[in-house]
């Protein structure tokens, strides 16, 4: 005689194992397996290959302003800054005054230092020398940008056939302008020149001697090179 309560023990035990067989249960490794890999195709689609290269710099093909140097941010991201070394921040000024000075030679103690002393009613004075010269130490390099000439104010028109020379030394100097002249009494000569230009000595000579070099003021309008 079958017992009903027997039955419905059976019933619910064939119940319990369909619910429960292997191939309906998730094991525990399965799950963090999925969970990974989800992490990582998370993880991939945020890597950029661009950003990923430590060589890449987001500055290459940029192009600030002139006068401005980029540089490199987090995150492909730039920013133009002032160039210092070839921007002046300051107004240009006469890096001439005050210098060391010399010439070719000396008349009646008029000595080299009076073209550089702020003064219009001094001025140096050579003998009569066969190329006579007066050179400034600016003291150090400096990007030039324009060269004056205030001329003595008599006498003007000894200041003829002159070289205007620059360089980082007085043994080698570069043609900065030549003026054919001659001058007429304090006559304001202005020399311009295009190129970049930097030198620590600027030098005056008279090409065409024998003569006499007397200035009363020499202007070097630069700004110094970083
Ligand atoms: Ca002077």
């Amino acid at each position: 005689m079958y017992d009903d309560s027997k039955l419905r023990n059976e019933i619910v035990q064939i119940v319990y194992a369909l619910i429960h067989s292997p191939a309906t249960v998730t094991s525990p490794d399965s799950v963090n397996e999925r969970q990974q890999s989800n992490t990582d195709i998370t993880q991939s689609s945020n890597m950029l290959p661009i950003t990923s290269d430590p060589l890449f710099d987001p500055c290459v093909g940029n192009q600030c302003d002139v006068g401005e140097v980029c540089e490199s941010l987090k995150n492909e991201k730039v920013v133009c800054i002032l160039d210092k070394c070839n921007t002046p921040t300051e107004a240009f000024q006469n890096m001439a005054l005050g210098k060391m000075c010399g010439q070719s030679s000396t008349y009646n103690n008029e000595h080299a230092e009076y073209a550089v002393d702020g003064l219009t009613n001094t001025a140096p004075h050579t003998q009569q020398d066969q190329s006579p010269y007066w050179w400034v130490d600016l003291g150090n390099i400096y990007n030039i940008i324009r060269i004056e000439v205030i001329n003595r104010w008599s006498s003007g028109y000894r200041l003829h056939d002159l070289d205007i020379t620059f360089g980082t030394k007085l043994d080698d100097m570069s043609m900065f302008s030549h003026y054919t002249g001659p001058a007429v009494d304090n006559e304001h000569l202005v020399f311009h020149r295009s190129r970049y230009t930097e030198g620590r000595y600027v030098k005056l000579t008279i090409t065409q001697g024998p003569g006499i070099l007397h200035v009363s003021e020499v202007f070097v309008i630069a700004y110094p090179v970083c």
